[in-house]
């Protein structure tokens, strides 16, 4: 069984890739904005599992319970003898139900951009599926990517859970699911999306009231003291996440609480009281716009299951 870690070679400039080159350039805009994917270090890896258990937070439960409903399904869509390909792999929850439900699977292929929690996830995975090969990767999915092939004749299937897609701007997303149907080599893609409901619930998905998605959000500041020597207060920036009901979109900023200076890699920034750094968005779907959106990078949409709320989709998309 092999569960080396392996690191993805990158197309990506060290400026564009690096979470200092990210917050330096970021932090110069008008207005600021950091990237969310800086979010999964290991501690942002840990709150967002603990967001995902929150009782606001319904995308999680709903969607393993539409995984466990309909894995039989599934898993004679993948075929037998698949790899399942996962972007962004997360805690492994969601795929062990696809892996108990998978016909002979040959490989599971998680990539992750957190090394270090990828590492502990896949070994416990290691003990209770001895017989399937993992190939946990380390690298960023966002950025073009070749998987190398495993010998002989293999369908690959990807798995895109979470509504991870959500957080790429629409453009982005549909390059980023063209990029995902070349790596699959003609193999599917299973992805789960979160849809437009009431922005009542919506807004309180993201303003939890045990406070996690605010130490979530402030864990940027934190990473950047830690790993960089910034001197960011955390407690002098609010959480503050609307929803933006034209764009169908939380959007989640930092806002500055007074007028402050921070020190970041030998430079100065200022933040006026109440400015603004954007650090997310969540885009939500209707079930129809996001079919048409995977048509259009290229994919046959084919099944959809969501639950009876309407509350979240899970689609079988395949390539063409
Ligand atoms: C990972 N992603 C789909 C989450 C979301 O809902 O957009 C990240 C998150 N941000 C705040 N809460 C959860």
């Amino acid at each position: 069984m092999d569960t080396q870690l392996a690191r993805l070679s990158r197309g990506a400039s060290p400026q564009e890739d690096s979470f200092a080159g990210n917050l330096l350039a970021g932090l110069s805009k008008t207005p600021k904005e950091i990237a969310c994917k800086y979010f999964y270090d290991e501690s942002g890896s840990r709150l967002f599992d603990a967001i995902c258990d929150l009782p606001e937070y319904y995308q999680t439960r709903t969607e393993m319970a539409l995984l466990s409903r309909h894995a039989a399904e599934i898993a004679a869509l993948m075929g037998e003898g698949v790899e399942i390909v996962e972007f962004g792999a997360g805690s492994l929850r969601k795929v062990r139900i696809l892996l108990d439900a998978a016909c002979n699977p040959r490989a599971y292929t998680p990539l992750d951009i957190s090394g270090d929690y990828l590492c502990n996830v896949v070994r416990s995975l290691a003990a209770d599926y001895p017989a399937l090969t993992l190939r946990p990767l380390v690298g960023d999915f966002t950025l073009p990517l070749e998987i190398p092939t495993l010998p002989g004749p293999m369908r690959r299937a990807g798995f895109f859970p979470g509504s991870t897609i959500g957080n790429f701007k629409p453009d982005a997303a549909m390059a980023l699911l063209r990029r995902m149907r070349s790596t699959l080599n003609g193999g599917g893609l299973l992805v789960g999306v979160d849809l437009v409901k009431d922005p009542v619930r919506l807004h309180a998905a993201y303003n939890d009231a045990a406070g996690v998605t605010a130490l979530f959000n402030k864990n940027l500041l934190a990473r950047a003291n830690r790993e960089l020597g910034a001197d960011f207060d955390p407690e002098g920036f609010a959480h503050y996440a609307p929803y933006n009901a034209a764009a169908h979109r939380i959007e989640m900023y930092l806002v500055s609480l007074k007028r402050q200076s921070v020190s970041l890699c030998g430079q100065r920034f200022d933040f006026a009281q109440g400015e603004p750094v954007h650090t997310e968005d969540s885009h939500k779907y209707t079930m129809e716009s996001f079919r048409e959106m995977a048509a259009r990078a290229g994919f046959n949409p084919r099944a959809v299951w969501t639950d009876q709320d309407r509350l979240f989709s899970l689609h079988w998309l395949e390539s063409r």
